[in-house]
């Protein structure tokens, strides 16, 4: 996969709020959604941090290199299709395999199941395979987008 990293990045200069963290934004493989990936950089970039956006149907081995070229702050997998709970195992495990990339946080937030509000709650399995955080979206966005911001302010800024 070496050479075909994209270089979708934030096209609005440094962040201007103490804009210290880097994400590293995907989604799964199976996933062609998008402006999901759309809405959540610019959040980021509202927070005041750097996003490198690999876009939508997101390899695997991509997410990989990518994380070894930005050693991001955090991974942040996004996925809208249902299917997300099955290929974020598979992310996860592929990532925490890596033995220089083990530290890295990992969160993943979306529409995880096929279900809708009839679906199992994801987060003790996810958080079992060595998510971080795990923020399902319900009927709403806004829960699971204020549950980022707190582990983003709690986690990863206090952190730093
Ligand atoms: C547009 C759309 C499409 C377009 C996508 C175009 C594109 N390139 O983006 C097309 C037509 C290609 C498409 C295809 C499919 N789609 Co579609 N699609 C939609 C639709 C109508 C809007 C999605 C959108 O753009 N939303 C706008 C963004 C900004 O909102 P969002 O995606 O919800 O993201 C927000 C939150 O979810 C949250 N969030 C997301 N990720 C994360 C991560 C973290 C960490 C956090 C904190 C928050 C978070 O924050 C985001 C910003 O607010 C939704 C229905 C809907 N109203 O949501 C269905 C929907 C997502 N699609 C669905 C399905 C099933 C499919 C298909 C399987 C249909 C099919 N049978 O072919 C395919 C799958 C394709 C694939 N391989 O992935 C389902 C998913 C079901 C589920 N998960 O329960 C939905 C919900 C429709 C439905 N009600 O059934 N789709």
């Amino acid at each position: 996969m070496k050479g075909t990293m994209p270089q979708l990045r934030s096209q609005r200069g440094e962040p201007t709020r103490g804009g210290s963290l880097t994400f590293l934004l995907c989604s799964v493989p199976s996933d062609s959604h998008m402006w999901n990936l759309v809405a959540l950089q610019l959040l980021i970039e509202e927070m005041g941090h750097r996003v490198v956006n690999l876009g939508a149907c997101t390899a695997v081995p991509l997410v990989i290199e990518a994380s070894r070229a930005e050693r991001p702050d955090c991974v942040v997998v996004s996925t809208v299709n249902g299917l997300g709970r099955v290929d974020a195992a598979q992310l996860i495990t592929a990532l925490r395999a890596e033995p220089d990339l083990a530290a890295i946080p990992v969160v993943i937030g979306g529409k995880l199941g096929l279900r809708g509000d009839r679906d199992t709650d994801p987060t003790a399995e996810l958080r079992r395979l060595g998510y971080d955080g795990v923020f399902p979206v319900g009927a709403s966005a806004e829960p699971a987008l204020a549950g980022f911001r707190a582990f983003v302010a709690t986690t990863l800024e206090r952190a730093r």
